[in-house]
């Protein structure tokens, strides 16, 4: 029995919906409020120290951090292979869910902070927004520097420079091949798309113009029913701010 304790917009939470859904494994979609702070109760803290979605619970026991549930459910139900069979292969994807976890997964919350989550602490008063930074587990340092009007400028600027790098290395790429690890679709595939569907959903999407590799990526991923399983509606931040809507 599987049940995935995760938020329908969550990034990291994607990328886990995405991996289920391609591998045809049923499980229970539990959804956990972040404006409720259902992730920082103690019952969920005691499954998760971090604080943070997703949790997977596999016959009850938690496993925690994104990538390392997807290799798990790729190891436990391989039916549906999703790694490369060699180890090469597989320190090869690695690489990839190093990078997408350290440069581009990062690299994408300065702009959903600024232009949509930020929104929810400039109106707190300072006790309430002191309180608010100090339930955080993972994320504490993360939340002050934000404090209530958002990241600087250049923080930003230096954010969507790592989204530029990432999408030019992922058209290098995937110049000679259809995915980004050969002609296998893997889990380093997955890993990045919830970053890519954010851009898009933020207005970054100029940052592929003309970049038909990448395109080509990203049109043969939109295409799997996991895809369109995933991004059910209420996934995105635009299906939630009225104001991001508007600018679509
Ligand atoms: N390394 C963790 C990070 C998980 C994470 O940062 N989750 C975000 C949502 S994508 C979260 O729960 N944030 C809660 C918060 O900001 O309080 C993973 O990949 O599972």
């Amino acid at each position: 029995m599987l049940e995935l304790l995760n938020n329908p917009i969550s990034t990291c939470s994607q990328k886990v919906r995405l991996t289920l859904h391609e591998k045809g494994l049923a499980f229970t979609d539990t959804k956990i409020d972040f404006r409720k702070k259902e992730h920082l109760t103690p019952q969920y803290l005691a499954l998760n120290p971090d604080g943070v979605v997703p949790t997977l619970l596999h016959d009850g026991a938690p496993v925690c951090d994104s990538s390392v549930i997807m290799e798990y459910l790729d190891e436990v139900f391989p039916e549906v292979p999703l790694s490369p069979p060699t180890p090469l292969g597989r320190a090869k994807m690695r690489k990839w869910l190093r990078f997408i976890e350290e440069v581009p997964t990062a690299a994408i919350r300065i702009p959903s902070f600024n232009k949509v989550f930020i929104r929810h602490r400039r109106d707190l008063s300072e006790a309430d927004l002191a309180k608010d930074t100090g339930a955080r587990t993972l994320r504490r340092t993360f939340y002050e520097e934000m404090g209530r009007h958002g990241f600087t400028e250049a923080r930003l600027e230096e954010s969507l420079e790592r989204l530029r790098e990432t999408v030019d290395r992922m058209d290098r790429t995937l110049t000679d091949s259809e995915w980004l690890c050969g002609d296998q679709l893997t889990l380093a595939d997955f890993c990045v798309v919830p970053t890519i569907d954010r851009m898009r959903d933020l207005r970054l999407d100029g940052i592929w113009d003309g970049r038909a590799n990448f395109e080509r990526w990203w049109q043969a991923i939109q295409s799997r029913p996991a895809f369109a399983k995933t991004y059910a509606p209420g996934s995105r931040v635009s299906d939630i701010y009225e104001d991001l809507k508007e600018t679509a």
